[in-house]
């Protein structure tokens, strides 16, 4: 069987990542996208980039930019200094790529550079870390960067009234341009959740690893899903972004 599991933000929880993908039983037959948030939180966010590095040999992945990616890989390529980073998980990154030989960090810097802002699947799915503000999608985006920047897509699903049909002038353009739209980013634990969530055409897969949820890997034909133990559970010496 071929599937497409779509993975929602990791956050250097190598451990979490490892069962969740256990649970899902992943063959080299599954297609694997990941939403991006690889690193800045739990202490392994070298150990997930070499993962997935290696990942790619054996399946179809798509790997697309988190900010905190981009975040990372600024500092591997200046090394200046970026205050909020480190307060947002940064220092765990930093301590952690200090083990890392210079060769292997190397390798890193190709991956981050090769993530994608956003993909589109056949279907016209479409997948990204945090969602877009051009009314005509992604690819018209003014600011590349609200790809793994913004939160407006999210918000605006959730709070849409559902008493607005869509054909209504009042429907959010941006909800009308694709059948399903995957992100991460903007995690559901702040509405109370732990599970994907759906609203309107928008599913948000950021189970909050990088807090007190697990990781998530759903199937997006099936809206199957498996999820690792919450994350901090396997890293109890640690406080994450806590
Ligand atoms: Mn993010």
């Amino acid at each position: 069987m071929k599937r497409t599991l779509v993975i929602g933000d990791i956050h250097g929880g190598y451990n979490a990542l490892i069962q969740v993908l256990d649970r899902a039983q992943i063959t080299s037959n599954d297609t694997l996208i990941f939403l991006g948030d690889y690193v800045d939180g739990w202490s392994d966010s070298p150990q997930v980039i070499s993962y997935l590095i290696s990942l790619k040999e054996t399946h179809d992945c798509i790997f697309l930019k988190g900010n905190h990616d981009q975040l990372c890989l600024d500092w591997l390529l200046t090394k200046k200094d970026n205050p909020k980073w480190l307060l947002h998980g940064g220092k765990s990154t930093i301590d952690g790529y200090n083990k890392l030989t210079t060769d292997e960090i190397k390798l890193h810097i190709e991956f981050y550079e090769c993530l994608k802002d956003f993909y589109i699947d056949t279907q016209n799915r479409l997948f990204l870390h945090a969602g877009f503000t051009n009314l005509k999608g992604p690819e018209q985006e003014y600011f590349p960067r609200m790809c793994y920047w913004d939160r407006t897509l999210w918000e605006t699903a959730l709070a849409l009234d559902p008493r607005i049909a869509k054909d209504d002038p009042l429907y959010p353009k941006r909800l009308l341009l694709y059948p399903e739209v995957y992100i991460g980013h903007t995690p559901v634990t702040r509405i109370g959740k732990t599970i994907p969530v759906q609203a309107t055409c928008v599913w948000n897969i950021d189970t909050g690893a990088a807090f007190k949820g697990p990781i998530t890997a759903m199937d997006i034909d099936s809206k199957q899903f498996w999820q690792s133990d919450p994350v901090y559970i396997l890293y109890p010496e640690e406080r994450g972004r806590n």
